[in-house]
C-alpha cells in the first residue's frame, strides 16, 4: 500500500503557478498511490461551501477522476484556513473528511493533524481559533451572505498579517505535541501549517520515549510531500 501525505497549498486561482503544480502532482504522482492525504490548508481561503468558483470546481473534478480512474482514496483534513471546507464539498471532490488529530487506522503510531492547534504559545491566535471552531459561530457566519462573509475574509487576513508581523513565526510546541502524541498512544506526528519541511525527533525531557514530527512544506518553493510504503517509515521526497 502506497499513502500519500500532502498540505498547504493554499490554491489561489487557477492562472496561480501552484495550481499548475498540483494538477502535474495530480498526473504524475498521485495516481501510483492508494491514499492522498490532504493535510489542510488546501485553499487560501474558504468562506462556504456554496460560495465555489472556477478554482474549487476544478479542483474537486480534478480529484474526482484521481479517485474514480485510479481508485486514489482522498482523505481531507481542514487547516486554519479552510476550516469551512464542509461535507458538501468534500462530497463533490469525492474526499472523506477527517477529525483533526486523526490516527492513522493503518499505523496508529502516527497521528496526523494539520498543526495550528499545536501552536501554544501564540495565545492570541488560540483565542481566535476557539472562536472560529465553534459550531456556533460556523452555523452563524455560514447564514450570512456572501458580500459579508468577503468582507469578515479580507478583514481577517488583514488582521492575521498585522498580528504575524510582530511575531517570529510561531512553531508547534513540543509539549503540546508530546501530550497529544501520548494521549493517543502515537510515535510520530504528521504536520503541516509552518512550512518548514523536515523529519525530526521531537525534544523532550521525557527519557524512555522518543517523538518524532514531520513537517510539509508548502507549495511554494521546495515543494516536499511524504510517502509510506507499507510498513516502512515514512520518506520525505522532493517534488519539483
Ligand atoms: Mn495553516
Amino acid at each position: 500500500m502506497k499513502q500519500l501525505f500532502i498540505s498547504d497549498l493554499h490554491l489561489k486561482s487557477l492562472d496561480d503557478p501552484v495550481s499548475q503544480r498540483f494538477w502535474d502532482f495530480l498526473e504524475n504522482i498521485a495516481p501510483s498511490a492508494d491514499e492522498l492525504y490532504i493535510l489542510g490548508d488546501f485553499f487560501e481561503v474558504w468562506i462556504g461551501d456554496d460560495a465555489q468558483n472556477n478554482l474549487s470546481k476544478t479542483v474537486a473534478e480534478k480529484l474526482r477522476q484521481l479517485k474514480e480512474h485510479h481508485q486514489v482514496t482522498l482523505y481531507f483534513m481542514a487547516g486554519n484556513r479552510d476550516f469551512l471546507i464542509g461535507q458538501d464539498y468534500c462530497q463533490q471532490a469525492g474526499m472523506i473528511r477527517l477529525n483533526d488529530p486523526y490516527p492513522l487506522p493503518s499505523n496508529p503510531s502516527i497521528l496526523l493533524s494539520h498543526g495550528d492547534e499545536q501552536c501554544t504559545s501564540d495565545i492570541e491566535y488560540q483565542k481566535v481559533r476557539q472562536m472560529l471552531r465553534d459550531p456556533k459561530w460556523q452555523d452563524s457566519f455560514l447564514s450570512q451572505p456572501l458580500e459579508q462573509r468577503i468582507a469578515f475574509a479580507k478583514q481577517a487576513r488583514t488582521q492575521s498579517k498585522e498580528h504575524q508581523e510582530g511575531y517570529e513565526l510561531t512553531d508547534l510546541s513540543p509539549d503540546a505535541m508530546i501530550k497529544q502524541l501520548q494521549q493517543y498512544g502515537a510515535q510520530l506526528l504528521i504536520h503541516g501549517h509552518t512550512h518548514q519541511p523536515k523529519l525530526e525527533a521531537i525534544e523532550s525531557n521525557n527519557k524512555g520515549h522518543s517523538f518524532e514530527r514531520l513537517t510539509l512544506s508548502d507549495w511554494d518553493h521546495d515543494i516536499y510531500y511524504a510517502e509510506i510504503i507499507d510498513d516502512s517509515p515514512p520518506n520525505l521526497i522532493k517534488f519539483s
